[in-house]
């Protein structure tokens, strides 16, 4: 990471910025995307920052990232899709560590 300042999620998670906050612990919080590209599309956000999911070399740092991932899906809907956009390439936009929650089609993902 620079020292470019705080990151669009952390001004989130410090509430300089409003969210529709879904759920929070001391070391993660959820909030609802700004931009749906599903009818229920969260994001699972790590307070620890990493800009990226492949910074975190921490196997108990990623693997509770992933598990509040699930836990906060599982609360929103009984099928869901978690995705991760890794780098511009690979379309991440917000360069704090994020999972993407998609979920609620009528009949799956590529229904609508
Ligand atoms: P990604 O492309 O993986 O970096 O996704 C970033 C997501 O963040 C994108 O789906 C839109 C969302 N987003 C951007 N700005 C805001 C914001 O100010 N508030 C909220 N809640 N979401 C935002």
């Amino acid at each position: 990471m620079d020292n470019a300042g705080p990151t669009l999620f952390e001004r989130i998670i410090a509430r300089e910025i409003p969210a529709a906050v879904v759920y929070e612990d001391d070391r993660f919080i959820a909030i609802r995307d700004i931009a749906p590209k599903a009818p229920i599309h969260l994001l699972v956000i790590p307070k620890k920052v990493t800009a990226r999911v492949d910074e975190i070399e921490d196997a108990e740092e990623m693997g509770q990232l992933w598990l509040t991932a699930v836990k906060v899906a599982r609360q929103h809907a009984a099928d869901y899709r978690l995705a991760v956009n890794c780098g511009p390439g690979g379309g991440q936009v917000v360069f704090h560590t994020h999972i993407h929650v998609l979920a609620g089609w009528e009949n799956g993902p590529d229904s609508d």
